[in-house]
């Protein structure tokens, strides 16, 4: 499954989420907007920021949305 944490209005995380409609991911999206998400987040990643991978499958996490994005097109192409 693929988790990505999020912010309603974050540019960087409307990159991700375009990348992964292009590319036909359906993500698992959790919105730090919710304190209790966003402290999930910190206790995960060591950071408040978004957007934040989770690929459980591979047991990969990351921020930055241009690894991210690079992440996604490598290991998930458009089929
Ligand atoms: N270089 C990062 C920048 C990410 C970033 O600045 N995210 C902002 C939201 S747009 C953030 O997480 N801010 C902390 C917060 O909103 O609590 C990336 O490309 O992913």
């Amino acid at each position: 499954m693929l988790t990505l944490y999020v912010k309603t209005g974050c540019p960087f995380c409307a990159r991700v989420l375009a990348t992964g409609q292009e590319l036909g991911i359906d993500f698992d999206q959790k919105n730090i907007a919710d304190d209790a998400v966003a402290a999930e987040l910190v206790a995960r990643g060591g950071k408040r920021q978004v957007p934040y991978l989770v690929d459980s499958e591979r047991g990969v996490e990351m921020y930055e949305s241009a690894d991210i994005d690079a992440y996604l097109r490598a290991q998930y192409p458009k089929r």
